[in-house]
């Protein structure tokens, strides 16, 4: 087997590489290790950046998203029983669009069937070679033989647990992490949603988070410690938290039902680099991870899908291999902007085990400015809807 572009982990940044690279004339193999099924499972990210909206788009696949997706103005930020607005479009002349990851990962996934660009599931001990030569190629396990994929490039769209960042030899490779001593419990549930607009609450009781991705399906999250489990919560425990961390009077309107998912994610905050080495790029999570506050992973994964696949259409079409060169410094200097803004509204909302009594009236002071300053509301604002490509 032959392609020209590899791309490994069919989530949504090796699907959106895909479908893009198509449109533009170049061939893609995708190689996932799951089923389908277990892909479209996974409750994930609900706000786009406008530059993710533009890309789907370009990628030919916005239809559905523009009839059923949901347009943002702006967000509320609580403390206790107060709140204000962030109003985006005010602030920045842009918005977020609500359209569920599931949705965007189902509408590549069928275009890409559509357009009869092969996707491979169950593909098992996924191993890329040769990458500091120009004859790449894969080897990978499925329906019981070993496949050969031969290719130009290969994209490493494998997730934070897949093995493309691992090629990178260690000597060239450098990682920072952090990684925060608490996590999100997050709950889905058929019921309609608390407020027209999300809320991300501080409380005393710690951070919680009311979102959306229809009129009648809610996502709720509540920070949680690392070591609890989702079956240590029963539905009514979790309803019950909620309510106590966000203003009273969401509170009392708040519609409660059976969860129809429940999941625990760790926050960390990660960036590998260089995002090339050889012929391999990376994309998305297998190259970095932020804290979901903000909501910026898939919209980083975006950006960097932007930047990836302009470079190939250049050299592809104009022989011309300098956006190839630029592409780890060009995607890594937006993704340390987001890094920062990641960590920052992390630090802004969450309580912290080991926060002093200085900590916390120094959080405490940076709600109120933010209350009060418009200029740091167009701070936080510009980060919101999304730093420009
Ligand atoms: P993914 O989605 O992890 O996809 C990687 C794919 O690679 C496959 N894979 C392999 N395939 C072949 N061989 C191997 N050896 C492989 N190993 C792995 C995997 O099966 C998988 O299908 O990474 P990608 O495509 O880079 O996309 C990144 C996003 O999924 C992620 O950044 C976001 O979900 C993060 N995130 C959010 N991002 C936002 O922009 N807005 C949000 O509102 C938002 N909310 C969230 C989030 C992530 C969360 N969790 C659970 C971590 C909320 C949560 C709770
Ligand atoms: C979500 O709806 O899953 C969501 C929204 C905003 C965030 C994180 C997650 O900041």
């Amino acid at each position: 087997m032959r392609t020209q572009v590899a791309i490994i982990g069919g989530g949504p940044s090796g699907l959106l590489l895909g479908q893009l690279l198509h449109r533009a004339g170049i061939d893609t193999v995708v190689l996932e290790r799951r089923s389908r099924d277990y892909v479209l499972s996974r409750i994930r990210a609900g706000v786009l950046e406008t530059g993710l909206v533009d890309l789907m788009h370009e990628a030919g696949v916005g239809a559905r998203m523009d009839r059923e997706g949901f347009i943002h103005d702006g967000t509320l930020i609580a403390k206790g029983d107060e709140q204000f607005r962030i109003d985006f479009e005010r602030l920045t002349g842009r918005h977020v669009m609500v359209y569920g990851q599931t949705e965007v990962t189902r509408d590549l996934y069928e275009a890409r069937d559509a357009a009869g660009a092969p996707t491979l599931h169950d593909c098992r001990g996924v191993k890329p070679h040769d990458l500091d030569t120009a004859a790449p190629f894969i080897t990978f396990l499925r329906d019981g033989a070993v496949h050969r994929l031969d290719c130009d490039f290969v994209a490493g769209c494998d997730g934070y647990h897949g093995p493309c960042r691992q090629e990178i030899p260690t000597e060239v490779r450098r990682e920072d992490e952090k990684t925060y001593p608490f996590g999100w419990l997050g709950v889905l549930s058929e019921t309609p949603p608390v407020s027209d607009e999300l809320i991300y609450a501080n409380s005393a009781r710690g951070f919680a988070l009311c979102s959306m991705r229809n009129a009648t399906l809610s996502r709720y999250y509540i920070q949680c410690d690392l070591s609890d489990s989702p079956d240590d919560w029963t539905d009514d425990m979790f309803w019950d938290e909620l309510k106590r961390r966000i203003p009273a009077e969401a509170a009392e309107r708040l519609e409660t039902g059976p969860s129809i998912e429940k999941s625990i994610a760790p926050l960390r905050s990660f960036v590998c680099e260089p995002m090339r080495w050889g012929r391999l790029f990376l994309c998305g999570d297998a190259a970095h991870i932020v804290p979901p506050t903000g909501a910026k992973g898939l919209n980083t994964a975006a950006s960097d899908v932007h930047y990836l696949s302009n470079a190939l259409k250049r050299f592809y079409h104009d022989r011309d291999d300098e956006g190839l060169e630029r592409y780890s410094e060009t995607a890594l200097a937006r993704i340390w902007k987001t890094e920062r803004f990641s960590w920052w509204f992390s630090s802004l909302m969450h309580r912290y085990p080991d926060q002093s009594a200085f900590d916390l009236r120094i959080q405490q002071a940076e709600l109120a400015f933010l209350r009060d300053n418009e200029a740091a509301q167009r701070a936080m604002a510009e980060s919101y809807v999304g730093l420009p490509y």
